[in-house]
């Protein structure tokens, strides 16, 4: 992708001009052809000056979100070689099955600036609010049977737990199965839907929605107060003053980390993801509540099994088994 190679050029001399033939010459490419990329950047929105005899500077590039912008430093191999961003689209959750049925590459990245049906678990909605988060799916076709689907979304909270870390210096922890919290409020949900036959997955979608430079009020009345964002958890840590978070950052370390957990789940490596999922679980040893169909137990989630089930020793003696599909987990946060 070259708009991404003359992206970074133009980034590692922001504000600075630097010559069409410089770039003509880094890239290999005509200088009619650099010409044409730099029109297709400011058409994705980037603001960038040219002038004769100087060349081009990039004016301003705040958080913007775009194929160019995630592909550039890009340290994958497989996820986010095919980006396919939309300003506004229903769900990347749907658009990316869609892909994936008419045979998108394994790896392939839908992302939006803003999702107009987001869609949580069991038929919930996920709010997402224009150019505030991270709304994106994944088109994954791994090598695991339905049976052990979970652990591709609990890899995934560790993923998103780890980049954020990374990005940010913000320590988040994971409710199991599928939410990432920061001071007791949801920062990230996780949807993973799969496509299968008996016995084989033929591609899954990990869709993952993250709130990062939400104000309160850029939440639904109805979440806001269960719902924060990096933005607000900074202004309510950091007394220093809070920039916004640059969303493509958090991605691309994110695919970085997906891609990293991918591979060991694809080499049957599942103890290290565990392990490093109990590091940062909050709630593993807490009092929880499973709601099950009508049925409802009480007890302490004890573990979590290789296959990504929670243990839980109930209050009525029994050790159940818990499966992410079918069940709510009320914990000390006390929302499902
Ligand atoms: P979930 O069912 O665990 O959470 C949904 C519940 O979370 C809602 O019922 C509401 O109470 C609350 N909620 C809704 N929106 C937000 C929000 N922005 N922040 C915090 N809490 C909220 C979690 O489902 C899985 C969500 C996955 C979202 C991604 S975004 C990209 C991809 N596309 C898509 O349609 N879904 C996924």
């Amino acid at each position: 992708m070259f708009e991404a190679r003359v992206l970074e050029k133009l980034k590692k001399n922001e504000n600075n001009f630097i010559s069409g033939e410089k770039l003509s010459e880094d890239l290999g490419v005509s200088r009619t052809s650099v010409w044409k990329y730099i029109n297709a950047l400011k058409d994705a929105g980037y603001n960038i000056e040219s002038v004769s005899k100087k060349g081009y500077r990039l004016i301003y590039s705040q958080d913007l979100l775009n194929e160019f912008e995630i592909g550039y430093n890009l340290k994958t191999n497989i996820l986010g070689k095919h980006i396919h961003y939309m300003e506004t689209v229903d769900s990347t959750n749907i658009y990316a099955r869609n892909m994936a049925i008419d045979g998108a590459l394994e790896g392939t990245v839908v992302i939006a600036d803003a999702q107009i049906t987001g869609r949580g678990r069991l038929g919930r909605s996920w709010s997402s609010a224009a150019k505030k988060g991270i709304w994106m799916s994944v088109v994954l076709r791994p090598g695991i049977s339905p049976e052990e689907v979970q652990i591709i979304t609990i890899g995934a909270s560790v993923a998103v737990v780890k980049a954020i870390f990374t990005v940010t210096g913000i320590r988040a922890g994971i409710k199991w199965p599928n939410d990432i919290i920061l001071e007791g409020k949801k920062l990230c949900g996780i949807l993973t839907e799969m496509n299968s036959e008996i016995e084989r997955v033929n591609f899954l979608i990990l869709g993952i929605g993250i709130n990062v430079n939400h104000n309160p009020e850029d939440f639904p009345e109805d979440i806001r107060s269960i719902a924060t964002s990096l933005k607000i958890f900074s202004e309510n840590n950091f007394n220093n003053n809070v920039k916004l978070f640059t969303r493509s950052d958090i991605i691309k370390e994110l695919l970085f980390e997906l891609e990293n957990l991918y591979i060991k789940i694809n080499k049957g490596d599942l103890k290290e993801i565990i392990d490093e999922w109990k590091e940062y679980s909050v709630t593993l040893g807490k009092h929880v509540k499973v709601l099950y169909r009508s049925a409802e137990y009480s007890g302490i989630a004890e573990d979590i099994k290789e296959d990504g089930r929670l243990i839980v020793n109930c209050e009525d003696g029994i050790v159940r088994e818990i499966f992410s599909g079918e069940v709510s987990v009320r914990g000390v946060l006390g929302y499902s």
